[in-house]
């Protein structure tokens, strides 16, 4: 019975080290992307419905291009990479971004209304003015860079980033 007790804290001891090295080796590799600016970044708010786009300025400031593969945020079920081209009919659509998008060397990639957007699908909630919303992005190395951007109100163009904008109506997209 004693060596029993004894071997389980034992291995409980040794989950926790295990824990905290997982830990530490997180908390490493997740501020060491400064190198990937982010300005003037805004939300469009969404007083009702489950789809809206975050917008910004992406600035490198390496010798190197930049990827963005991927875009996560907890005010979002899931987030893709968009571009708006001309779809069947004349009309504009958007659609990923194949390969993400490309930052070059040096360079900046502005992320508009009508352009690239980083796209967000399932809100779990309503966005509305002068909230914040985290987002991160995962660039092709595997490492992340996180932002926090505002929820702003905007009904310029004639974008709708909503329902019916060269989506399905229904929420779930193909693929997904
Ligand atoms: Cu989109």
């Amino acid at each position: 019975m004693t060596t029993f007790r004894t071997s389980g804290r034992a291995i409980v001891l040794v989950v926790a080290v295990a824990l905290t090295l997982f830990v530490a080796a997180c908390g490493d590799s997740g501020d060491d992307k400064a190198d990937l600016t982010v300005a003037n970044q805004w939300v469009k708010a969404v007083p009702q419905g489950q789809m809206t786009a975050a917008f910004g300025v992406l600035t490198n400031t390496t010798d190197s291009d930049i990827h963005v593969t991927a875009a996560s945020s907890p005010a979002a079920g899931r987030m893709e990479l968009h571009e708006v081209v001309p779809g069947v009919g004349g009309a504009m659509q958007m659609r990923q971004k194949d390969g993400g998008f490309v930052i070059s060397a040096h360079g900046s990639l502005e992320l508009t209304p009508g352009g690239y957007h980083l796209m967000m699908f399932d809100l779990p909630a309503p966005l509305t003015p002068g909230e914040d919303v985290a987002i991160t992005l995962t660039l092709f190395d595997g490492s992340t860079t996180s932002f926090s951007a505002q929820v702003r109100d905007f009904a310029g163009a004639n974008e709708d980033y909503g329902p019916g904008h060269g989506m399905p109506t229904s929420t779930t997209a193909p693929g997904a």
